[in-house]
């Protein structure tokens, strides 16, 4: 582990560290409280042995102002304190200490804790992998490995509260055209592969910045970032003519091959829709695109 000694007494300083070095762990060294508040934000410990008593930023407030930052991991905090100070004891474990040892400080002691912190703080970095891998996947699509609607709804609640004051952008609502004929003839399995093969096709056909969601079903919607409607058709029309160069055939469909139809909104100076209303016109306008005969983007 990387450990954190906070100690403002240059003989316990040396002490404690040579018994963390003595347990196996690496050393990270501050003088006072606040200067261990610096090298805790800088270095991230896994641990951290601190004297309660420090001019500036005392233990308590060490204790207190890590548990505070803490988000998904968890720094195991031991307090060395005066021989016989319950009180003292007590007030470090409700600032959040897991454990404490007394001056004089006993290697031994400190390195059977060392053990538990060790463990402990293991465990919850267990955890935080797989809390986030929990929450990747809770926005993942499991088919086409798009990101999904809730990503969407994420991601556009930020575009707007971040403020995109400046900021033009389109949305695209895309349709594959005469789907469900498609899976009629030649089965569902292919239905899944057109729209893995679909799904792949959009996501490298836009920008890095752009970001492409599968919407639902046979549905996905692209975020297109600084762009204004004109620029928008043009990306989508790219999109559209690099689908149907997948040549995916399609006996149902009047092109003899899969197509998608494509419905645009915009996000402008003049036009600050909100995310509902944007995807509501979207909507509208892939409506227009498959009443006029599919295979089209329509603003
Ligand atoms: P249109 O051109 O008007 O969009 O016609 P369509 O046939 O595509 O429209 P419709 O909404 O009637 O059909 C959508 C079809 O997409 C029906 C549904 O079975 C199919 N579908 C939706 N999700 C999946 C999926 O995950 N896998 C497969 N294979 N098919 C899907
Ligand atoms: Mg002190
Ligand atoms: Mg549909
Ligand atoms: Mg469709």
């Amino acid at each position: 582990m990387k450990i954190l000694i906070a100690d403002d007494d240059q003989i316990s300083r040396m002490i404690t560290k040579a018994a963390v070095e003595q347990s196996g762990h690496e050393c990270i060294v501050a003088v006072d409280g606040d200067s261990a508040w610096q090298l805790y934000k800088e270095h991230s410990p896994e641990a951290v042995v601190t004297d309660l008593m420090m001019p500036g930023l005392n233990g308590l407030d060490l204790c207190r102002a890590i548990r505070a930052a803490e988000k998904d991991r968890y720094t195991y905090v031991i307090l060395v304190t005066s021989h016989g100070s319950r009180k003292d004891v007590l007030a470090g474990m409700e600032a959040g200490a897991d454990d404490y040892v007394t001056k004089p400080l006993d290697p031994f002691s400190l390195h059977i804790r060392l053990l538990a912190a060790q463990r402990i703080t293991s465990l919850h970095a267990d955890l935080a992998r797989y809390r986030s891998a929990l929450s990747e996947q809770a926005r993942t699509d499991p088919l086409t490995k798009l990101h999904n609607r809730l990503k969407l709804a994420e991601d556009l609640g930020a575009l707007h509260s971040g403020g995109v004051t400046g900021h033009n952008y389109c949305l695209a609502m895309v349709d594959v055209d005469n789907f469900k004929s498609y899976n009629d003839i030649y089965g569902h399995q292919a239905g899944d592969a057109a729209l893995v093969a679909i799904a792949s096709t959009l996501a490298s056909e836009v920008r890095k910045s752009d970001a492409v969601y599968r919407f639902g079903g046979e549905e996905f919607l692209l975020v297109l970032r600084d762009q204004e409607a004109p620029g928008a058709r043009m990306v989508m029309e790219r999109v559209r003519s690099a689908v149907q160069s997948l040549r995916i055939e399609h006996s149902g469909d009047p092109d003899g091959v899969l197509t998608i139809s494509a419905g645009i909104s915009a996000f402008t100076d003049g036009h600050r829709a909100g995310t509902e209303q944007l995807l509501r016109e979207a909507d509208l306008a892939l409506y227009a695109a498959k009443a006029s005969g599919r295979n089209r983007v329509s603003l």
